[in-house]
């Protein structure tokens, strides 16, 4: 982009400053929220945010529902500069713990009816101010913002600023804050709502949750800049969203959205009539998905690639050949390569690692200085982790990970987590975790277990394991193996289990 805005909130509100009584957010059964409302709302946060004394660069931890004063949250940390830190809605009280302790923030707001104590965890983690705010926007937050005047200014930053910083889950089994600068936010806004043509008269069917780049940036950031109205879901409820679809004229889904879809008989041509467009991301589309979907509705969704560290990298064409199973071209000004193990730039139809580089690319992860630098190769490319290979026009096709990541649902799970927390089960001498084919969710977990002596039943497992993690990070499935199939350095062959147990959910 040409120059960069001084701060994102001021870019953002570029797009509906001409039209406050707009509205911005439909829900059924509350009250609309205009442009002119949310512009109030995130200036009465933005006060709060100052009057508790939060500053430029200060952390707030947001664990809060879908709404729009969870919304305004955002867009008041945006204009006072303070670091955005949005939170899974599923992880548990231990979970939560660990964030607190790693982000140090100035402010943490969380919902009671997720998690009781959040007096206790507050306390646990040193964090000084904690509120409250509820799925129906009420709670001490709500009540706090109320009684606050707007407070018009916003921070001038610098490009390089951190705005947001998402929890992305690490191949060690501890999560990492990957920051994101002003620059990385709004390139991607800018570039994105070109590509996709964004119009004033959009109509955005909004199901996905807002704690995540595709919810909260990609979905939310075009809509505002291109001044367009959204209908505002709480979550994806299958019946619900086809009901609605009929008005709409964009969806952006993860590909669960379009299976769901294509298993309801009701779906059809007819629910969706006024689309434009239906965009896919955050977990690879199944060509059959794309074919099934496009012979029922009429429309070829548009996948796009990306990942919380580099935003939005590319996409297939809005006017041009959407292709099954590929993710289309690099983003304006972003850069991707295809490089061997060691690093070399392979030639077009050669399977590598991913590489990026450009203004999407994330500035590190927070106080991890040895994985920031293991992130990015010498010259500044970003290392994707995932597979894929570039066609001589520079359209990329995905082909797999380097790592044992597992996509759910659109959810990133990384296997060690949850096989730190099973070895230390009694009656567990060691587990693998893998991915598996699953026709709802893409992949789920599976559990590879090798017992220690007498194992333990099931129910007990997945009770401990909820005391630790997030449901969607729970096994689906347990299977017992007497070993691990492990290769002749003695690493665990995973590739042999995914194989072995492809069929388990059929
Ligand atoms: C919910 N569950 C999941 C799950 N979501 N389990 C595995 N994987 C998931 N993704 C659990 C629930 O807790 C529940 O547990 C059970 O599965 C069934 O719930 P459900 O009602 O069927 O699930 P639902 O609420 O409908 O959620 C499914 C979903 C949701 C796919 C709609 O997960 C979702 O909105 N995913 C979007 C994720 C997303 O936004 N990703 C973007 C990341 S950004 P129980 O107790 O009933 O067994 C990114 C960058 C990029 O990756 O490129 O976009």
């Amino acid at each position: 982009m040409a120059a960069l805005p001084e701060n994102l909130y001021s870019f953002l509100r570029s797009g509906f400053a001409s039209c406050p009584g707009k509205p911005f957010l439909l829900r059924d059964g509350a009250a609309t929220i205009s442009y002119g409302d949310i512009d109030r709302l995130s200036a009465q946060v933005a006060g709060l945010l100052r009057a508790r004394g939060v500053l430029p660069g200060e952390r707030v931890v947001a664990q809060v529902g879908k709404s729009p004063l969870a919304l305004a949250l955002y867009l008041g940390c945006l204009r006072v500069g303070a670091i955005y830190v949005p939170l899974n809605t599923a992880y548990t009280a231990a979970e939560l713990d660990y964030f607190l302790r790693d982000a140090r923030p100035a402010l943490f707001i969380g919902a009671l009816q997720e998690q009781p104590d959040l007096a206790g965890l507050a306390r646990a983690a040193d964090v000084p101010v904690w509120l409250h705010l509820e799925d129906d926007d009420r709670g001490s937050f709500a009540e706090a913002v109320a009684a606050t005047e707007p407070d018009a200014d916003i921070t001038t930053m610098a490009p390089d600023d951190v705005v947001a910083m998402l929890y992305t889950s690490g191949t060690t089994g501890r999560s990492k804050g990957a920051l994101l600068t002003l620059r990385n936010l709004a390139s991607n806004a800018a570039s994105l709502q070109t590509l996709w043509g964004w119009q004033h008269d959009d109509l955005l069917l909004h199901a996905l949750p807002i704690f995540h780049v595709h919810g909260l940036f990609v979905a939310l950031h075009c809509a505002m800049l291109g001044g367009s109205s959204v209908l505002f879901h709480p979550r994806f409820d299958c019946a619900a969203v086809r009901a609605d679809l009929h008005r709409a004229t964009v969806m952006m889904g993860v590909p669960t959205f379009y299976t769901r879809l294509l298993a309801d008989p009701a779906f059809g041509a007819a629910s969706c009539h006024n689309m434009r467009l239906f965009i896919s991301g955050s977990a690879p589309l199944l060509p059959a998905s794309f074919e099934a979907f496009a012979e029922r509705s009429g429309h070829r969704i548009l996948e796009r690639y990306g990942m919380t560290e580099a935003g939005m990298i590319s996409s297939n064409p809005l006017h041009g050949e959407r292709i099954a199973g590929t993710v289309g071209y690099a983003l304006p000004e972003v850069r991707i390569r295809v490089v061997d193990a060691s690093g070399r730039a392979l030639p077009p139809g050669e399977i590598g690692e991913v590489e990026i580089s450009g203004p999407n690319v994330f500035a590190g992860y927070w106080r991890q200085p040895e994985k920031t630098a293991a992130a990015f190769r010498p010259d500044g490319y970003l290392r994707s982790g995932d597979l894929g290979s570039l066609a001589a026009d520079g359209r990329l096709t995905l082909a797999g990970r380097a790592t044992d990541l597992i996509i759910s649902g659109g959810y990133n799970i990384y296997p060690k987590e949850i096989e730190n927390c099973l070895d230390a089960l009694d009656g567990i001498a060691e587990s693998a975790v893998i991915g598996v084919p699953h026709a709802d969710l893409g992949e789920a977990v599976l559990a590879v277990l090798v017992p220690a002596g007498e194992p333990p039943d099931a129910d007990q497992i997945m009770a401990a394991l909820a005391r630790r993690l997030a449901r969607f990070k729970q096994p689906r499935r347990i299977v017992w193996l007497p070993q691990l199939p492990r290769n002749s350095m003695g690493k665990v062959q995973k590739q042999l289990l995914r194989e072995r147990f492809a069929h388990s959910f059929d």
